[in-house]
């Protein structure tokens, strides 16, 4: 069997721009509803999600026979988590609040088995590996990995030329709410200091020849971010748009139901 390939990193190393959506209801039932939407790739949030490492899996195998392409939000740095979610088959991961380069240095070694980092070595049971299928799965997966470290706290700004050093960093992703949260501005991420602030971050990134992503589900500061140089970016999140479409019909079947007699649908 084939080494499954990572598309996603080859099209952020090609500049192509990649649209995706934050996947939050934590289903792979949900994840596959999606999956031919027209997303670019989805982003499977162990962060904020309420998702364990079974979760993640179900939408990983979910979404695998279609083209859109799984990155996966760990929970935090954890080399052991980091280790089961790649042998679960995940090969790009988004780190949260990551603040120095020694930091994004270790998570490039839990990424990479040894004698370039610490995975620990386990493809007879590994969905990665498909258990043991792959044909020469060891010579390959180091290279298949994509690891998108993401910065959101003044900390981690002052960090960003430092961490922009570190080979084996695809990609930096700014996350606003909590950018704007380490600013000062907590529930403000459109502030104008904040979005200055992302501006230069996004700025500094491409410049760097890394690729850029940012999250904006406002579609007019998301053109904005993607004109100055981001190059992955999320646009919406899931349960929102599930949440926002049922209170749209609720509020219009009510509006019908207070006026002239006789349904709408
Ligand atoms: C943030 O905005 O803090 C995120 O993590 C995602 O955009
Ligand atoms: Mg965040």
């Amino acid at each position: 069997m084939q080494m499954p390939r990572n598309d996603f990193k080859r099209a952020l190393q090609a500049g192509e721009t990649q649209i995706g959506l934050f996947l939050g209801l934590a289903n792979g039932y949900a994840a596959e509803v999606v999956a031919t939407a027209g997303f670019d790739w989805l982003l499977i949030d162990g962060e904020h999600g309420p998702n364990d490492l079974r979760s993640i899996i179900q939408q990983l195998q979910a979404l695998a026979p279609y083209p859109v392409r799984p990155v996966v939000r760990t929970v935090d740095h954890d080399v052991a988590r980091i280790k089961q979610l790649l042998d679960g088959g995940a090969q790009t991961l988004m780190v949260p609040m990551v603040e120095t380069a020694a930091e994004a240095e270790s998570l490039v070694r839990a990424m990479r088995y040894p004698p370039h980092g610490i995975r620990g070595v386990g493809t007879a049971l590994a969905r990665a590996a498909r258990w043991n299928g792959v044909e020469g799965y060891f010579a390959q997966a180091d290279g298949e990995m994509c690891l998108i470290v993401q910065i959101e706290s003044t900390a981690g700004l002052a960090g960003l030329d430092d961490i922009l050093k570190v080979d084996g960093v695809d990609a930096v992703f700014i996350g606003p709410s909590d950018l704007a949260a380490s600013m000062g501005h907590l529930g403000n991420p459109g502030h104008p200091d904040v979005k200055a602030a992302v501006e230069d971050a996004i700025t500094r990134i491409a410049a760097s020849g890394k690729a850029a992503g940012v999250f904006s589900a406002d579609p007019a500061i998301a053109a904005a971010y993607q004109a100055i140089g981001a190059r992955f970016l999320l646009v919406g999140v899931d349960a929102l748009l599930l949440r926002n479409a049922a209170a749209t019909l609720a509020a219009r079947f009510r509006q019908d139901s207070a006026g002239k007699s006789g349904a709408a649908y």
